[in-house]
């Protein structure tokens, strides 16, 4: 067993000290605070993805410097295990410690106490591919990043400038390289031509899509979605706005997916793009969150969210089963969070099994594994598509007695295909969503009349410590501060329809307030009344309530 490499790995740590004063905490999505102040966290990381690749025999660990959906003066950084999946959990623990040793001797010695404990044989080799989006404070962090690689010796690849799934793909596509289980050509390209060509065979026949605006945030989707045009040419027209990737302060910036999604209305820049009855989209920052929407003829906003697509899709592969003569060997189930809308879990659990689970991808994603197919989304437009491996042998092996069949179980390999398996991805859940409506000849109206959300509220409460918040029952009920849970319990009974729960965010320095009601006006009301409940308990300064509660 060799050792670690101490002496460089000093030289590089000395020039990335730790902020004194700061504490960090590998959240929901990896670390995630303000890009100015995560130089010695991104580069710990690079340190932490070389061994966690040495501890599972030289297989390539991702690296992902991006905040998502968070303002533009944040960053963050995930790492991605190398199945394309979310690091495992233990080791989340193990990158806090790491990220938050005060000097460089205890750094040393926070990594080897983890060589130690998770038995990592250094002789091993360490294999990274990593990417970032387009955020000003990117390139500094990346050469952070890249010292971590140096001084840990990890044989590094550069992903560039590109969407956190096209990272989740790459990671995937080199770990099965050559197998049986081969996900695609390892490149940017290979991801293209993937999703491209699945999507053609999926619509041949069918009347051409109307073309489809694409809000791109103004982030790193805008030059992903700008390629996915090339590759989709006339099969699919793309629309896109909000492309602006250079100006500051843009980013997120009263567009994206989140804006959608916590707002419930257009963003501004589409007023006078969108015409009534035309479907558009949005993306978030890395381009893993979708949302769609549309205008009535009376110009009313109508918004098809995760928990929309998931309906959509759900319903669509349960048909295609059927057609295919799968249904007593394939078994669909969804996958949803507490903020998924209470009309969406009634009409999907008429339909099929459903589970819900903590926010975060990783959460959804373990529990989608469970379902020969498994539809997990988040109410955010975060999700995607899991067909098991069994699965897809039975789809391989299986012989079909009549065309119909055939057509059907061509369609299901053709999915597998067409959807990122690996995590939430915008651009190929987009091409999902369109498969579906050109198949079933829907325009958003027939879409949104699935079902019919119940009206509901989500609003952010700044306290002075969020930790001090805990959940239990998938986030659905409040162990701390004490007391809180009846408090809230009384209100939501005096609200027909009424629902609220309250957690803390996992990528923001808040507490998450979401509440329901039969009527609009009554959930805003129950959300506010939360909202005030949360801030007297964690003793918000007085003088700052209500207006503190960010929408
Ligand atoms: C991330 C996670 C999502 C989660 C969201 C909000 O999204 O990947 O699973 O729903 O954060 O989490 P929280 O409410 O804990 O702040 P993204 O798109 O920002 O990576």
């Amino acid at each position: 067993m060799s050792n670690l490499p101490i002496e460089n790995i000093r030289s590089f740590s000395d020039a990335h000290p730790k902020p004194s004063a700061l504490h960090f905490q590998y959240g929901t999505a990896g670390f995630r605070t303000l890009g100015s102040t995560l130089d010695s966290v991104i580069f710990r990381v690079g340190i932490l993805a070389g061994l966690r690749s040495k501890r599972l025999d030289g297989r390539t660990i991702g690296v992902m410097v991006t905040a998502s959906h968070n303002p533009e003066e944040d960053n963050g950084v995930k790492l991605v295990d190398p199945r394309g999946e979310m690091l495992e959990a233990s080791w989340e623990a193990h990158a806090t410690v790491v990220a938050n040793a005060p000097t460089t001797d205890a750094l040393l010695e926070a990594l080897d106490a983890l060589v130690k404990t998770a038995k990592i044989d250094l002789s091993k080799p360490a294999r990274v591919v990593y990417a970032r989006d387009t955020r000003p404070s990117g390139p500094a962090l990346i050469s952070a990043l890249e010292d971590g690689f140096k001084a840990l010796g990890v044989e590094a690849r550069d992903g560039g400038v590109t969407t956190t799934p096209i990272l989740h793909y790459l990671v995937k596509a080199i770990n099965t390289k050559g197998t049986k289980e081969s996900y695609g050509e390892d490149s940017e390209d290979g991801y293209y031509t993937k999703l491209s060509g699945a999507f053609k065979k999926l619509i041949a026949g069918k009347t051409k899509p109307d073309p489809l605006i694409i809000d791109c945030a103004n982030g790193v989707g805008a030059s992903a979605a700008a390629k996915l045009a090339t590759y989709l040419g006339d099969s699919l027209p793309l629309i896109l706005e909000n492309t602006d990737i250079t100006t500051p302060g843009v980013l997120n910036h009263a567009c994206g997916a989140d804006y959608v999604k916590t707002q419930q209305k257009l963003p501004p820049s589409l007023i006078d793009r969108l015409q009534p009855g035309q479907r558009a989209c949005s993306l978030d920052g890395d381009a893993d969150r979708l949302m769609y929407y549309y205008l009535d003829e009376r110009g009313q906003f109508h918004m098809l969210d995760g928990d929309k697509i998931a309906a959509l899709v759900a319903a669509f592969i349960v048909e295609l089963v059927k057609l295919a003569g799968l249904e007593s060997d394939v078994k669909v189930g969804v996958v949803q969070t507490a903020y998924a809308n209470g009309a969406s879990t009634k009409y999907l659990a008429e339909r099929l099994p459903v589970k819900c689970v903590p926010t975060g991808v990783k959460h959804l994603h373990h529990a989608a594994e469970h379902y020969d197919i498994g539809v997990y989304f988040e109410a955010n437009g975060h999700g995607t598509v899991l067909f098991s491996q069994q699965t897809q042998e039975t789809f391989a092996k299986y012989e079909p007695s009549t065309p119909a069949q055939s057509t059907a179980l061509n369609h299901l390999i053709n999915l597998t295909q067409l959807i990122n398996q690996t995590v939430g991805d915008a651009l190929s859940d987009m091409l999902l969503v369109e498969v579906v409506l050109t198949h079933k000849s829907y325009a958003g109206a027939e879409w949104n009349s699935l079902y019919a959300d119940l009206p509901n509220r989500l609003v952010k409460v700044v306290v002075s410590d969020r930790n001090t918040f805990k959940t239990e029952d998938a986030e659905r009920r409040l162990v701390s501060p004490p007391g809180l849970q009846a408090k809230i319990n009384e209100l939501v009974l005096r609200y027909e329809g009424g629902r609220s729960f309250v957690r803390p965010s996992g990528t923001e320095d808040v507490v998450r307030v979401y509440a329901e009601a039969a009527l609009k006006s009554q959930a805003d009301e129950l959300a506010f009344r939360v909202a005030g409940l949360v801030y007297d308990e964690a003793g918000g300064d007085p003088s700052k309530r209500p207006s503190e509660f960010l929408p």
